[in-house]
């Protein structure tokens, strides 16, 4: 095998809580640190392909639909002087032809706004309304760089016809309006009883205080974190309705924990059909909310944590067939005054919406803590049997979760580390292997995983 031996530097909290969560906050990231390692590190799992995606280029989150995977880009904006925003326009969407998987070919680019980044992007055709029959492509847009108070700054969705990968055509936007950074992650559904299709979308922060906004909230039209969209026509986006812990449930008990403490909307997971929607909400837990109504979201319950434990709800994927919700936490703190050790996988059983129940968990060895690093899961998805992990420093990780009580891994697969070809900040040193999302081609079983540094893998199970 070859060898590779690799330094790099990763500034550690900067890397998912910028996305995420705190360090936008003015969270003091941790110092610079070295990761070293050996790779591919990969069990059972082989690279069938691997394609960077440009220089400078930071990616994020990642889809694959009709030969076609489409790899988001990541920036960050961090206080004041910590900030890495792509000068010029934006990178936006890569969009690349899969259909001879190891010969991967960049096609197009999904274009953005300068100044904003599309970290999660997913793709789908539509089943009814005018775009009916065609392939549409659907991006959430954060703004960095610059004061988010720009009122005149978009934020939100944006959606294009990809029916040609390799000429899309912008149809619609949703504004998220001022003064959050937008619109962090998103999934769609159609609704087969409605004959709708609607975004469930995660608007971090929409009721963080703050003080010159006439809502005293941060989103000046005093909105939740999750928004319901009607995407039944691209070109016509509605914000159907909006529900927030604090607007909607005040009653609720939140205790923010450990060393990012904090409650916070972070993404939204619908069930199949689309009338059940649970949304990871950091310390808060996983929220349940019925929306069978989409103009009247209703609470039905949610995760809680134990007393000692750091929390973090950072995106989940509902497996609908045994009612198991698998989530993960984005915890980046290996003590530092918390728990020991870094986020992982839990397992709950959700068959009573009103008190679901941890039933199960998973965790590579590196994430039980005692080594600096970023050991700690991203984002799964259930793929039968299956969770595929995306697992940051420990790349990706496949799970067999037949017995929920007890998963254990069957293959795993660790890039080696990616740099930025360009860093055009110097102020971010950064690389190393950060997997940022993974996701299954169920027609061929081949694995599309995103890292952060390195671009889009293509991966293959061998055993
Ligand atoms: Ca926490
Ligand atoms: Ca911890």
């Amino acid at each position: 095998m070859r060898r590779l031996v690799a330094t790099a530097i990763v500034l550690s909290a900067a890397v998912g809580l910028a996305a995420g969560a705190a360090a936008r906050e003015g969270l003091r990231p941790a110092a610079p640190q070295v990761q070293r390692q050996t790779g591919p590190d990969a069990s059972r799992m082989r690279a069938v392909a691997h394609l960077a995606l440009g220089p400078g280029r930071f990616n994020g989150d990642v889809w694959v639909y009709r030969g076609h995977a489409y790899v988001g880009d990541w920036s960050f904006s961090v206080a004041a002087e910590r900030r890495y925003c792509r000068a010029g326009p934006s990178d936006g969407v890569a969009v690349v032809d899969v259909r001879r998987p190891a010969k991967p070919r960049l096609v197009s680019r999904l274009r953005i706004p300068a100044g904003t980044w599309a970290e999660d992007v997913v793709v789908y055709t539509a089943r009814s309304g005018p775009a009916r029959g065609r392939d549409i492509a659907a991006a959430g847009l954060q703004i960095c760089g610059g004061p988010r108070t720009e009122a005149g700054r978009f934020r939100g969705v944006v959606l294009w016809d990809v029916s040609r990968p390799s000429r899309p055509r912008e149809l619609g936007r949703y504004s998220s309006g001022c003064c959050t950074a937008g619109v962090h992650s998103l999934e769609v559904r159609h609704r087969a009883d409605l004959g709708k299709t609607f975004v469930y979308a995660a608007v971090p922060y929409s009721e963080r205080p703050e003080a010159e906004s006439p809502t005293g909230k941060r989103d000046r039209k005093g909105r939740g974190d999750f928004r319901l969209v009607d995407v039944t026509d691209p070109a016509r986006p509605v914000e159907t309705s909006t529900w927030g812990v604090e607007r909607d449930a005040p009653d609720l008990e939140v205790r923010t924990r450990g060393c990012v403490p904090l409650s916070l909307g972070h993404a939204a997971e619908p069930s199949a059909d689309g009338r059940l929607v649970f949304l990871s909400h950091w310390d808060a837990g996983v929220i349940a909310l019925d929306v069978t109504r989409p103009e009247r979201p209703v609470l039905r319950g949610r995760t809680t944590y134990g007393a000692e434990e750091d929390g973090d709800a950072h995106s989940a994927s509902y497996d609908e067939r045994r009612r198991l919700l698998f989530s993960a936490d984005e915890d980046f703190c290996d003590g530092e005054g918390a728990m020991r050790g870094y986020g992982y996988l839990r397992v709950y059983d959700v068959s009573n919406l009103e008190a679901p129940r941890q039933i199960g968990s998973f965790r590579t060895p590196r994430s039980r803590g005692g080594r600096r690093g970023n050991y700690l899961i991203h984002n799964p998805v259930v793929v039968g049997d299956l969770v595929y992990a995306s697992w940051y420093a420990d790349g990706v990780r496949v799970i067999d979760v037949r017995n929920p009580r007890a998963p254990r891994e069957v293959a795993h697969f660790v890039p080696p580390p990616g740099r930025p070809g360009k860093p055009t900040d110097a102020q971010v040193p950064l690389g190393g292997t950060e997997v940022w999302g993974v996701v299954v081609d169920r027609a061929t079983g081949l694995a599309y995983a995103s890292d952060l540094f390195s671009g889009l893998w293509i991966l293959r199970r061998t055993g």
